[in-house]
């Protein structure tokens, strides 16, 4: 892959790839080269190296051994492999809930003690006492004669026993249409806490317990429903209490909205529990009076990965970039620090700091990098944590090197800050708000259908083709497409996130829809943890009726075009075992050596949840079969095929 066209079709993205090929830097794209040819039998799935007996392999060919050393096939090996990554998926989201949880704790015991006292010490507040409110009685607390702080800690009390939690079923898991629910009663799948289905999935995958592919991915969908149901749902709920409700804001995207004139701090990673502070920190008039003395004209904050997400969604911070710009963010040499939490953060980020004035900070006490300056962040300390980060910054901007600065130009606008409430207004209006209008859209076929497209990019396909090109595909036949994560950022770039780009993408039904309401033909829902927002909104649309009684019902499907993550493993099932059809770009799941195992997952797991996977790599391809699976859904509801087909 040696033409910088074929590494990404974003304009930003390659002036500075040529720019680091100019320079001899190394990134993602030279190293996967290095790594061709791929190992084949862990692209098929069917190395294993669960016990020391191995490492085995089987030959998909049948030319070599059947089996490994203790017997087991390439049906058990593919698929203990595929669930391990099941559960690393949903300890990532799940973990990063549990923060979420004990920082709501945190401010509710503070907030009861200065309330005592009359003062204000601590960082955080309950933003959003409505969303707490209903939440609260949602899980059956009683909410009279209590203050917000009060109900925050028996919210926070109660959500944090859910990711521990050894019977029964999770509290969310009653907001599935009742018939999704009887399904994975039946099944044996409803999940308990994230805690225990993670560690009863990585017991069942050692060496000698299952043997049987079928009962593993029902083991893994367990698992999966425990992070989308329940770690990712609750960080998704509590981050619109603890830092407040995401609503429609405008903002912009791209390497272009890095400053030349001012300090560039970049956060990225995943939680924005500390990101919203360092927002704060860089509008803190001490610290702008900081920067102006150091010859900069103010503090600019930009994002990579899903901290942009988050902090784009509440806070309107534009976004630097998705999962392939964060090593091309450190090449535009005009970033003075880039704060790393937790996820999607690559290593080889310090060695390409190293060769500009970039300070990368560390600050989880999970993720240290070697030789890294770390800050540690604590819930405690928050803002005065991000104003050392972001003095740090400011005291590097002299730092900068004239000649080694070249930012490229693009930006694009777009409109994020879609939530499942935020729909219902839209919609319906403040005063009759409703999912009415959007179920009518559907039953009508003015709307085909909904698509929810996420995940990653890979620098094994080129950056951002796969998600623009399908989506803009399913926008042309009116599917209204809801998108979260890298992909959400990917659309962003290519101007799919506005209004106005009904009119040059959609169908016509689609712009009538996006004209009547003026939203744009995709909405962006948030980070991977606000995948659970498709879900919760799937929901509310069987609750308004008239497109069946299950999540499987709706003309619906998701895609994740360029996954790399385990946690996208981990959402694709737990979708699909939720009832929605979903499809995978790139090398998919590494299954393809157990026959057994892909004949299940693209078929024979349909009859167990109503969902099931398929594999493509190719966008169009992609597009065609959402929409065939859309099509046969309405077909199946006795609906009129789409309006303007
Ligand atoms: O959690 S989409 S590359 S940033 S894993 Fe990572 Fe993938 Fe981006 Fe967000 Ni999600």
């Amino acid at each position: 892959m040696s033409k910088i066209e074929q590494k990404s079709i974003d304009l930003a993205s390659q002036e500075m790839l040529k720019k680091a090929q100019a320079e001899g830097l190394n990134t993602c794209w030279d190293r996967v080269d290095s790594m061709q040819p791929q190992c084949g039998f862990g692209q098929l799935g069917v190395c294993c190296t669960v016990c020391n007996m191995g490492p085995c392999r089987i030959d998909p060919f049948g030319e070599g051994p059947e089996c490994g050393v203790c017997g087991a096939t390439a049906d058990t090996i593919a698929a203990r492999n595929l669930a391990r990554k099941i559960a690393v998926g949903g300890s990532a989201h799940s973990d990063h809930g549990r923060d979420v949880a004990n920082t709501l704790l945190m401010t509710a015991k503070h907030g009861g003690q200065d309330k005592a006292k009359g003062s204000h010490s601590h960082d955080y507040d309950i933003t959003d006492e409505n969303k707490l409110k209903k939440v609260a009685q949602e899980i059956g607390l009683e909410i009279k004669g209590k203050d917000k702080f009060e109900l925050a800690k028996e919210v926070g009390e109660l959500m944090l026993g859910e990711f521990g939690k050894q019977k029964g079923e999770l509290l969310f898991i009653n907001r599935a249409p009742k018939k999704r629910q009887e399904i994975w009663r039946k099944l044996g799948i409803v999940p308990r806490g994230i805690d225990r289905e993670v560690v009863e999935l990585l017991h069942t995958t050692t060496m000698g317990v299952d043997n049987e592919y079928r009962n593993l991915m029902l083991t893994g969908m367990r698992c999966a429903l425990a992070d989308g149901w329940g770690g990712s749902m609750i960080a998704t709920d509590l981050q619109d209490i603890l830092l407040g409700k995401p609503v429609p804001i405008r903002s912009k995207v791209n390497l272009g909205v890095l400053k030349e004139d001012e300090v560039n701090v970049v956060v990225h990673g995943h939680e924005p529990v500390l990101s919203e502070m360092a927002v704060k920190a860089s509008r803190d008039p001490e610290l702008l009076k900081l920067a102006k003395e150091k010859g900069a004209n103010g503090i600019n904050l930009a994002g990579i990965c899903c901290t942009a997400n988050e902090v784009l969604m509440r806070q309107g911070v534009p976004v630097a970039g998705n999962f392939l710009q964060q090593e091309l963010a450190i090449i535009t040499g005009a970033v003075e620090v880039m704060m790393v939490d937790v996820q999607c953060i690559m290593p080889a980020l310090e060695q390409l700091a190293s060769c500009f004035h970039t300070k990368l900070i560390t600050t989880s006490p999970k993720a240290r990098f070697p030789g890294v300056k770390h800050i540690q962040f604590t819930e405690e300390k928050a803002y005065a944590v991000s104003k050392q980060i972001i003095r740090e910054a400011i005291d590097n901007y002299p730092n900068r090197i004239k000649e080694k600065v070249n930012i490229p130009k693009q930006t694009m606008d777009l409109v994020a800050g879609f939530t499942k409430e935020v729909v219902f207004q839209i919609l319906g209006g403040t005063y009759r708000a409703s999912y009415r209008p959007l179920n009518e859209g559907i039953i009508s076929g003015r709307l085909r259908g909904v698509a929810g497209v996420v995940g990653c990019n890979n620098p094994k396909q080129t950056h951002d083709l796969f998600h623009v090109e399908l989506v803009k595909e399913l926008m042309k036949k009116d599917v209204l497409v809801l998108q979260t994560g890298c992909s959400a950022i990917a659309c962003a770039k290519a101007g799919f996130l506005v209004p106005e780009a009904a009119k040059q993408y959609a169908g016509r039904g689609l712009q009538e829809i996006c004209d009547a309401v003026g939203i744009p033909p995709v909405l962006h829902l948030g980070s991977c943890v606000d995948n659970s927002r498709i879900l919760t909104a799937a929901c509310e649309i069987i609750k308004e009726g008239g497109l069946g009684e299950d999540l499987s019902d709706i003309p619906a499907a998701g895609a994740a075009p360029e996954w790399m993550s385990e946690k996208a493993i981990t959402i694709g099932f737990y979708f699909v075992a939720s009832g929605v059809y979903t499809v995978f770009g790139a090398d998919p799941f590494s299954v393809f050596g157990s026959k057994n195992l892909t004949e299940y997952l693209t078929n024979g797991i349909e009859k167990d949840v109503g969902g099931k996977f398929a594999f493509s790599d190719n966008p169009q391809e992609m597009a065609k079969l959402m929409i065939e699976h859309i099509d046969n859904k309405r077909k199946a509801l006795n609906l009129k095929p789409a309006m303007y087909a």
